[in-house]
Protein backbone atom coordinates (compact mmCIF):
# COMPACT_ATOMS: atom_id res chain seq x y z
CA UNK A 1 0.00 0.00 0.00
CA UNK A 2 1.26 3.57 -0.79
CA UNK A 3 1.72 5.94 1.80
CA UNK A 4 -0.86 7.37 3.36
CA UNK A 5 -1.04 11.00 3.04
CA UNK A 6 0.71 14.54 2.84
CA UNK A 7 -0.88 17.08 5.45
CA UNK A 8 -3.36 18.48 3.94
CA UNK A 9 -3.84 16.14 0.60
CA UNK A 10 -6.58 13.20 0.25
CA UNK A 11 -5.52 9.99 0.09
CA UNK A 12 -7.28 8.05 -2.43
CA UNK A 13 -7.15 4.19 -1.87
CA UNK A 14 -9.05 1.48 -0.35
CA UNK A 15 -9.86 1.07 2.28
CA UNK A 16 -11.41 5.15 2.09
CA UNK A 17 -9.09 7.28 4.33
CA UNK A 18 -9.06 11.03 5.09
CA UNK A 19 -6.39 13.30 6.14
CA UNK A 20 -5.46 13.71 9.88
CA UNK A 21 -6.97 16.65 11.70
CA UNK A 22 -4.26 17.52 13.62
CA UNK A 23 -3.44 20.43 15.76
CA UNK A 24 0.88 21.01 16.10
CA UNK A 25 0.81 22.54 19.68
CA UNK A 26 4.09 22.06 19.94
CA UNK A 27 6.27 20.69 22.97
CA UNK A 28 5.88 24.40 25.29
CA UNK A 29 2.06 24.46 24.47
CA UNK A 30 1.88 20.51 25.13
CA UNK A 31 3.93 20.68 28.35
CA UNK A 32 1.55 22.94 29.88
CA UNK A 33 -1.53 21.28 28.50
CA UNK A 34 -0.27 18.50 29.84
CA UNK A 35 1.05 19.61 33.28
CA UNK A 36 -2.72 21.35 33.63
CA UNK A 37 -3.90 18.32 32.50
CA UNK A 38 -2.04 16.12 35.23
CA UNK A 39 -2.94 18.40 38.31
CA UNK A 40 -6.29 18.41 37.20
CA UNK A 41 -6.48 14.35 36.92
CA UNK A 42 -4.30 14.27 39.98
CA UNK A 43 -7.17 16.14 41.81
CA UNK A 44 -10.04 13.41 41.38
CA UNK A 45 -10.23 11.41 44.12
CA UNK A 46 -13.23 8.14 44.11
CA UNK A 47 -15.88 9.08 46.23
CA UNK A 48 -18.38 7.03 48.20
CA UNK A 49 -20.11 9.85 49.63
CA UNK A 50 -22.74 11.44 47.63
CA UNK A 51 -25.20 14.22 47.69
CA UNK A 52 -28.72 14.13 45.95
CA UNK A 53 -27.96 17.05 44.16
CA UNK A 54 -29.58 16.46 40.64
CA UNK A 55 -27.21 16.31 38.02
CA UNK A 56 -28.89 16.34 34.12
CA UNK A 57 -29.44 13.84 31.75
CA UNK A 58 -27.32 16.22 29.41
CA UNK A 59 -24.29 15.41 31.42
CA UNK A 60 -24.14 11.93 31.54
CA UNK A 61 -24.72 11.78 28.25
CA UNK A 62 -21.72 14.05 27.53
CA UNK A 63 -19.62 11.82 29.27
CA UNK A 64 -20.77 8.91 27.46
CA UNK A 65 -20.19 10.81 24.57
CA UNK A 66 -16.60 11.50 25.36
CA UNK A 67 -16.17 7.79 26.63
CA UNK A 68 -17.06 6.39 23.48
CA UNK A 69 -14.18 8.16 21.48
CA UNK A 70 -11.80 5.36 23.19
CA UNK A 71 -10.01 3.39 20.48
CA UNK A 72 -10.89 -0.48 20.57
CA UNK A 73 -10.25 -3.45 18.59
CA UNK A 74 -11.02 -2.89 14.88
CA UNK A 75 -13.13 -0.13 16.21
CA UNK A 76 -15.94 -2.65 16.96
CA UNK A 77 -16.66 -0.17 20.09
CA UNK A 78 -17.84 -3.15 22.29
CA UNK A 79 -18.61 -0.96 25.32
CA UNK A 80 -22.51 -0.24 26.12
CA UNK A 81 -23.29 2.77 29.07
CA UNK A 82 -26.62 1.54 30.67
CA UNK A 83 -27.70 4.99 32.37
CA UNK A 84 -30.22 4.50 35.22
CA UNK A 85 -31.78 7.47 37.30
CA UNK A 86 -35.14 5.76 38.07
CA UNK A 87 -34.95 5.17 41.69
CA UNK A 88 -36.71 1.51 41.41
CA UNK A 89 -34.32 0.32 39.39
CA UNK A 90 -31.11 1.91 41.41
CA UNK A 91 -33.06 0.49 44.51
CA UNK A 92 -33.05 -3.26 42.99
CA UNK A 93 -28.96 -2.70 41.85
CA UNK A 94 -28.30 -1.54 45.66
CA UNK A 95 -30.73 -4.39 47.51
CA UNK A 96 -28.75 -6.99 44.66
CA UNK A 97 -24.96 -5.64 45.03
CA UNK A 98 -25.51 -5.48 48.62
CA UNK A 99 -26.33 -9.34 48.88
CA UNK A 100 -23.31 -9.78 46.55
CA UNK A 101 -20.59 -7.81 49.11
CA UNK A 102 -22.22 -9.62 52.04
CA UNK A 103 -20.97 -12.79 50.51
CA UNK A 104 -17.85 -11.06 49.86
CA UNK A 105 -16.95 -9.72 53.27
CA UNK A 106 -18.53 -12.26 55.09
CA UNK A 107 -17.43 -15.73 53.18
CA UNK A 108 -15.86 -14.85 49.76
CA UNK A 109 -13.04 -12.53 50.55
CA UNK A 110 -9.47 -14.08 51.44
CA UNK A 111 -8.22 -12.14 54.17
CA UNK A 112 -5.40 -10.98 52.16
CA UNK A 113 -7.68 -9.29 49.78
CA UNK A 114 -9.73 -7.57 52.78
CA UNK A 115 -6.08 -6.27 54.47
CA UNK A 116 -5.34 -4.69 50.73
CA UNK A 117 -8.76 -3.12 50.93
CA UNK A 118 -8.78 -2.39 54.48
CA UNK A 119 -7.55 1.67 53.87
CA UNK A 120 -10.18 2.17 51.69
CA UNK A 121 -12.66 1.49 54.39
CA UNK A 122 -15.36 -0.18 52.91
CA UNK A 123 -18.22 -2.96 53.95
CA UNK A 124 -21.57 -4.16 52.76
CA UNK A 125 -23.58 -1.26 52.93
CA UNK A 126 -23.93 0.41 49.30
CA UNK A 127 -26.55 2.95 50.45
CA UNK A 128 -24.52 5.65 47.85
CA UNK A 129 -26.45 3.42 45.23
CA UNK A 130 -29.68 4.92 46.32
CA UNK A 131 -28.43 8.21 46.91
CA UNK A 132 -27.15 8.99 43.93
CA UNK A 133 -28.78 10.75 41.18
CA UNK A 134 -26.70 8.55 38.43
CA UNK A 135 -25.96 4.93 37.99
CA UNK A 136 -23.87 3.92 34.84
CA UNK A 137 -23.16 0.06 34.21
CA UNK A 138 -20.63 -0.09 31.44
CA UNK A 139 -21.18 -3.51 29.74
CA UNK A 140 -18.56 -5.13 27.48
CA UNK A 141 -19.67 -7.00 24.39
CA UNK A 142 -18.04 -9.89 24.12
CA UNK A 143 -19.39 -11.10 20.94
CA UNK A 144 -21.80 -9.66 17.98
CA UNK A 145 -24.44 -10.99 17.11
CA UNK A 146 -26.03 -10.86 13.39
CA UNK A 147 -29.46 -10.15 12.15
CA UNK A 148 -29.47 -13.85 11.69
CA UNK A 149 -28.08 -14.58 15.32
CA UNK A 150 -24.49 -15.96 14.33
CA UNK A 151 -22.31 -14.93 16.30
CA UNK A 152 -19.09 -12.83 15.27
CA UNK A 153 -16.12 -11.87 17.07
CA UNK A 154 -14.91 -8.66 18.82
CA UNK A 155 -11.20 -8.16 19.69
CA UNK A 156 -9.50 -6.83 22.55
CA UNK A 157 -12.63 -6.09 24.36
CA UNK A 158 -11.03 -5.74 27.73
CA UNK A 159 -8.55 -3.42 27.03
CA UNK A 160 -10.91 -1.19 24.80
CA UNK A 161 -13.96 -1.18 27.45
CA UNK A 162 -10.94 -0.31 30.34
CA UNK A 163 -9.77 2.65 28.05
CA UNK A 164 -13.36 3.77 27.55
CA UNK A 165 -14.33 3.42 30.98
CA UNK A 166 -11.15 5.81 32.01
CA UNK A 167 -11.79 8.28 29.78
CA UNK A 168 -15.91 8.30 31.20
CA UNK A 169 -14.42 8.72 34.79
CA UNK A 170 -11.91 12.03 33.11
CA UNK A 171 -14.38 13.40 31.53
CA UNK A 172 -16.76 13.35 34.69
CA UNK A 173 -13.66 14.45 36.85
CA UNK A 174 -13.66 17.46 34.07
CA UNK A 175 -17.35 17.96 34.34
CA UNK A 176 -16.90 18.62 37.97
CA UNK A 177 -19.05 15.31 38.74
CA UNK A 178 -17.73 12.79 41.06
CA UNK A 179 -17.64 9.07 40.87
CA UNK A 180 -16.49 5.36 42.17
CA UNK A 181 -15.03 2.89 40.12
CA UNK A 182 -17.42 0.00 41.84
CA UNK A 183 -17.11 -3.64 41.13
CA UNK A 184 -19.87 -5.86 43.11
CA UNK A 185 -19.03 -9.25 42.39
CA UNK A 186 -20.10 -11.57 40.86
CA UNK A 187 -22.25 -8.86 38.79
CA UNK A 188 -24.45 -11.07 36.83
CA UNK A 189 -27.75 -9.57 38.82
CA UNK A 190 -27.22 -6.29 36.35
CA UNK A 191 -27.78 -7.76 33.81
CA UNK A 192 -30.61 -9.45 34.97
CA UNK A 193 -32.43 -6.25 36.33
CA UNK A 194 -31.18 -3.56 33.34
CA UNK A 195 -32.56 -6.68 31.26
CA UNK A 196 -28.88 -7.10 29.13
CA UNK A 197 -28.47 -9.48 26.47
CA UNK A 198 -26.21 -12.59 27.17
CA UNK A 199 -23.35 -10.93 24.80
CA UNK A 200 -23.15 -7.89 27.39
CA UNK A 201 -20.99 -8.88 30.43
CA UNK A 202 -21.19 -6.08 32.89
CA UNK A 203 -17.89 -4.33 33.59
CA UNK A 204 -17.89 -1.29 36.09
CA UNK A 205 -20.49 -0.23 37.75
CA UNK A 206 -19.96 4.17 38.24
CA UNK A 207 -22.41 5.49 40.77
CA UNK A 208 -22.25 9.52 39.47
CA UNK A 209 -23.03 12.64 41.26
CA UNK A 210 -21.57 15.48 43.32
CA UNK A 211 -20.31 14.69 46.74
CA UNK A 212 -22.03 14.80 49.78
CA UNK A 213 -21.08 17.82 51.97
CA UNK A 214 -18.16 17.05 54.03
CA UNK A 215 -17.30 13.85 52.19
CA UNK A 216 -14.42 12.41 53.63
CA UNK A 217 -11.97 10.08 51.38
CA UNK A 218 -9.26 7.91 52.59
CA UNK A 219 -5.83 9.11 52.99
CA UNK A 220 -3.83 7.40 49.81
CA UNK A 221 -0.80 8.55 48.10
CA UNK A 222 -0.03 7.62 44.29
CA UNK A 223 3.30 6.21 43.39
CA UNK A 224 5.77 8.43 42.07
CA UNK A 225 7.27 8.38 38.48
CA UNK A 226 9.96 6.42 39.21
CA UNK A 227 7.81 3.69 41.04
CA UNK A 228 5.10 3.50 37.90
CA UNK A 229 8.02 3.80 35.00
CA UNK A 230 11.33 2.32 33.58
CA UNK A 231 12.74 3.94 30.36
CA UNK A 232 15.05 2.89 28.00
CA UNK A 233 16.34 6.42 26.37
CA UNK A 234 18.23 7.38 23.24
CA UNK A 235 21.86 8.71 23.84
CA UNK A 236 21.18 11.39 21.91
CA UNK A 237 18.07 11.74 23.92
CA UNK A 238 19.22 15.04 26.26
CA UNK A 239 15.96 16.96 26.98
N1 LIG B 1 -16.11 -5.07 46.09
C1 LIG B 1 -16.05 -4.76 47.50
C2 LIG B 1 -14.65 -4.82 48.08
C3 LIG B 1 -13.66 -3.91 47.49
C4 LIG B 1 -12.70 -4.42 46.65
C5 LIG B 1 -11.72 -3.61 46.14
I1 LIG B 1 -10.28 -4.43 44.94
C6 LIG B 1 -11.69 -2.24 46.47
O1 LIG B 1 -10.72 -1.42 45.93
C7 LIG B 1 -12.64 -1.74 47.33
C8 LIG B 1 -13.65 -2.58 47.84
C9 LIG B 1 -16.72 -3.41 47.77
O2 LIG B 1 -17.04 -2.68 46.83
O3 LIG B 1 -16.95 -3.07 48.93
Amino acid sequence: MSKPHTPGATFHGDPPFVPLMFDDIGVSEGMSRGHALFEELDARRSVRQFSDRPVPREMIACAIRAASTAPSGAHLQPWRFVAVSDPAIKHKIRVAAEVEERRNYETRMPEAWKEAVAPMGTTADKGYLEVVPWIVVVFAENYRLTESGERKKNYYVRESVGLAAGLFIAALHRMGLATLTHTPSPMRFLSEILGRPGNEQPFILFPIGYPAEGCMVPDLERKSLDEVSIWFESPDDHS
